[in-house]
């Protein structure tokens, strides 16, 4: 698969609640997609299972068929939704459960933090790697150790699979973090202020 360079995250946490409604979180996707990215997926870490399945339809329905919609954590939801993948954390569904749930032509995704994981992760039925977080990040509750720039440059050298850098990535810093490997840039925060334009200016920096 070739993964596009920029990997936008629409996290459900980012909105607050009077304003965490399909329409708000719909519109935010959509405003990436005008900004040009095309590889978009759906965190939802506090929301009930019918609240995920409700935005996901409708994100389904926004978004032609330009934008790739991978779905976090849940499978089923990706099925249920129409979604044209998954990605999986350490602690949801094995790669392999997910696997099976999806087929083989859906997009899987796994997240690993460190060599062994991306090694692991490697060997088993994924289409694509993220690795991270590659910066200090604000985007996730625990995050792991960062990995660096370091830890960008090993996994590239430890995986011939697509790979997707995480964890603080900015416009600013995007461009050392493909240079030091990585296919694309999975990125939440530095999208959240002004989506259509920040995503157009990461992919100004990308080409
Ligand atoms: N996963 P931001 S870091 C969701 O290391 C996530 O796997 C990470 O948010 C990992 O772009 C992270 O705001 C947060 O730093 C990314």
């Amino acid at each position: 698969m070739n993964l596009p360079r920029l990997y936008a995250i629409v996290d459900v946490s980012c909105f607050a609640a009077p304003l965490r409604t399909t329409a708000a979180i719909v519109d935010y996707a959509r405003e990436l997609a005008a900004g040009g990215a095309t590889f978009i997926q759906y965190r939802n870490k506090v929301g009930t299972t019918r609240e995920m399945l409700g935005h996901a339809r409708e994100l389904r329905l926004a978004l032609g068929d330009g934008v790739t919609l991978i779905m976090n954590d849940r499978a089923d939801i990706c099925i249920a939704a129409g979604f044209e993948g998954v990605h999986v954390g350490q602690d949801d569904l094995s790669p392999e459960g997910a696997r099976t749930v999806i087929g083989p032509s859906r997009v899987l995704g796994i997240s690993t933090h460190n060599l062994e994981q991306l090694k692991e992760a490697d060997a088993g039925p994924a289409d694509y790697i993220a690795y991270g977080p590659v910066f200090p990040t604000s985007g996730k509750r625990n995050p792991d150790p960062v990995v660096g720039l370091e830890g960008i440059r090993a996994a590239r050298a430890a995986t011939k699979k697509p790979l997707v850098a995480i964890g603080g990535i900015t416009r600013a810093n995007a461009r050392s973090v493909i240079d030091a490997g990585a296919d694309s840039v999975a990125v939440i925060s530095d999208l959240l202020s002004s989506p259509t334009k920040v995503a157009a200016e990461f992919l100004r920096v990308l080409v």
